[in-house]
């Protein structure tokens, strides 16, 4: 019992510390922060053979573009405000979908709000097996691994032990593959195919603004947002 308790207060203590760093969803602010996320190199993808399914997952290769870069513009980075006590309300981020069709994963990366559910839906008529990995550095943890026979929805919680970082593969196609950034607060955005992005509804403040990518890293600049103006942060990636 003794042992018990003593986990509880442990639990009760980490939940409080949790809390009072939380973001609190409230009112938009009137600046933002805009730029761009640019690459230095090329253009990479793998390519996977499309092994079964094949009247609704296609023949031949699957190519999984790992760096999307097109005229030095990286897309499928993400870009996110490192801290921010409160501001606009969590919006999409907060009843993020994913869809199966195909056999493939739509978007291939996504935005999601920490500890959100996370909706997942199979547009074909065949069977997927969504397997998530919570990525720790190098240590990969299995969040939830589900199998979904039939067309529809289902829903499975984003829970994060300790990272931001989700892989997403399919255990029926292993050619299947995409990946999920969870937000702690709602200023986070996926650059577009011009590798551009835009966090609007930002409180004043001194703020850090990072950029990841799932195959190059993670870069951090500071821009400081006044007046409810518009601060830019530019990025680059190299291979
Ligand atoms: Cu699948």
């Amino acid at each position: 019992m003794k042992k018990v308790l003593t986990g509880c207060a442990v639990a009760v203590a980490t939940l409080f510390a949790l809390n009072a760093s939380a973001y609190e969803a409230g009112s938009a602010g009137g600046g933002k922060v805009a730029g761009k996320v640019s690459f230095k190199g090329a253009p990479a993808s793998k390519k996977l053979p499309i092994t079964k399914d094949n009247a609704v997952c296609g023949s031949g290769d699957r190519e999984i573009v790992e760096i999307n870069a097109k005229g030095g513009n990286l897309a499928g980075a993400v870009v996110y405000v490192a801290k921010v006590d409160k501001g606009k309300p969590w919006g999409e981020l907060e009843k993020p979908v994913l869809d199966q069709k195909g056999c493939r994963f739509a978007p291939d990366v996504m935005v999601v709000k920490k500890d959100a559910e996370l909706t997942i839906r199979n547009s074909d008529p065949v069977m997927h097996n969504i397997h998530t990995y919570e990525i720790i550095g190098a240590v990969r943890r299995t969040m939830f691994n589900v199998g979904q026979p039939d067309k529809g929805d289902m829903k499975q919680p984003i829970k994060m032990r300790r990272a931001n970082v989700v892989k997403i593969e399919c255990d029926a196609h292993d050619f299947m593959h995409a990946w999920a950034f969870t937000a702690d607060n709602p200023y986070a955005a996926v650059t577009k195919e011009d590798g551009s992005f835009s966090l609007d509804g930002l409180p004043d403040g001194d703020y850090e603004v990072k950029a990841w990518h799932p195959m190059l890293g993670e870069k951090s600049a500071t821009v400081k947002v006044s007046g409810g103006g518009a601060a830019s942060a530019t990025f680059e990636f190299a291979k």
